[in-house]
């Protein structure tokens, strides 16, 4: 038998492109080459999909200026041909080159159009296996309003939080103010849908709510606002189950801002542009009996909302010993430095075994309706 052939799709239209494409080369720099045929396949900023080629194995994100898919005169589709799963280049005026057909395919997209289960349904429509999360546990991974629903459904203790839609705002602003009001502050507001810490801002006072909320509305027009909960930021990081077995856990991971960071939360600049201003510490320094009850929530939040492959899963650890879920990332960072792998390194999972694992629950998983 030849090796698996693999689409890795990275790039796209969101604001995390360049993560993509760092997180694309971490993936090829570790992928077995000899058991598996890596075919990289770019998301360029305007939405155009492009083969790439080898500069893809060579992006950082601390190289001065950030990797960027780039638009060319040759398309990449993915088609469902005669029940195959083809991959076809084409080039807009001549005849289709087929590229042949793929095995499975790496998702390495975040935000509209890749994380919230857009990809994953066009990866459907064409019959095609696909590494982690399907459409549902992608979308709601993605909408922390219906996470939250989601969460509660299954007994997991969220904080105080409101929803507000883009009608509410509109409608009844006053309405919404005092909502707001009732949480207490400091609240944090948040789009309810966008990728990564985009557009969220810490709010001391009702006076710089509106402006708070505006900023959020840039990115989705439904936020969700949030008491502020003082905590440690737990992290665990969950690997669906061979077969019918239970998700694996790994041991919980701590995040930790190294002193000297300015930044008021863990946000996008933290955690991608000053790789260093926070520190991971797993396992995290907690009693066993917190560490097991830790554990079991993660997996169940995994089953909660229905994931497949992979998860991170975040919560707030309170000095009474309360554990409050923040939230499920069904496509956490996963650069051979982020906290997913780290968390797996430390529990004895290393960044290619994890490459390798991921691929074959998608290449095994029993098809059909989810
Ligand atoms: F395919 C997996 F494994 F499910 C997967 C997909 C996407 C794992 C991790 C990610 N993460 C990202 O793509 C990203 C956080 C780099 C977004 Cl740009």
């Amino acid at each position: 038998p030849g090796r698996i052939r693999v689409a890795i799709l990275f790039g796209g239209r969101s604001s995390e492109h360049a993560v993509s494409c760092v997180t694309a080369a971490g993936v090829m720099g570790a992928i077995d080459r000899t058991k598996y045929d890596v075919v990289p396949i770019g998301i360029a900023k305007n939405g155009q999909w492009v083969l790439a080629g080898n500069e893809v194995a060579g992006w950082s994100l601390s190289a001065g200026t950030l990797p960027e898919v780039v638009a060319g005169d040759k398309s990449v589709s993915l088609s469902h041909l005669g029940g195959d799963h083809q991959l076809v280049v084409s080039e807009s005026s001549a005849v289709p080159e087929e590229l042949g057909s793929v095995d499975v395919v790496f998702p390495l997209l975040h935000g509209p159009w890749g994380e919230d289960g857009t990809i994953q349904g066009l990866l459907e429509l064409s019959d095609t296996r696909y590494v982690g999360a399907g459409v549902l546990a992608s979308a709601i991974g993605m909408d922390k309003h219906f996470m939250k629903v989601v969460f509660e459904a299954a007994g997991l203790a969220v904080g105080p939080y409101v929803a507000v839609t883009d009608r509410e705002w509109t409608v009844s602003p006053g309405l919404v103010r005092e909502r707001v009001a009732a949480l207490g502050f400091p609240v944090f507001v948040k789009p309810a849908r966008a990728g990564s810490s985009m557009g969220i801002s810490k709010v001391d006072s009702p006076a710089g709510l509106d402006a708070a909320i505006a900023e959020a509305r840039e990115h989705d027009l439904k936020l969700v606002i949030e008491a502020g909960i003082v905590g440690r930021e737990i992290e665990i990081a969950v690997l669906e189950g061979r077969g019918s077995a239970a998700p694996r856990v790994s041991l919980p991971g701590e995040i930790a801002m190294v002193d000297g960071a300015h930044h008021q939360f863990y946000d996008f600049e933290a955690k991608y542009v000053q790789g260093d201003a926070v520190n991971l510490s797993c396992p995290a320094d907690m009693p066993d009996a917190d560490i097991a009850r830790v554990r079991e929530q993660a997996a169940r939040a995994f089953d909660a909302v229905g994931a497949e492959g992979l998860s991170r899963v975040d919560f707030f650890y309170t000095a009474a010993g309360e554990l409050i879920i923040n939230e499920i990332n069904t496509m956490p960072g996963f650069t051979p430095s982020s906290m997913y792998p780290q968390m797996w390194a430390a529990s004895g999972l290393s960044y290619p075994e994890l490459i390798d694992e991921l691929l074959q629950l998608a290449l095994t998983r029993k098809t059909g309706l989810r």
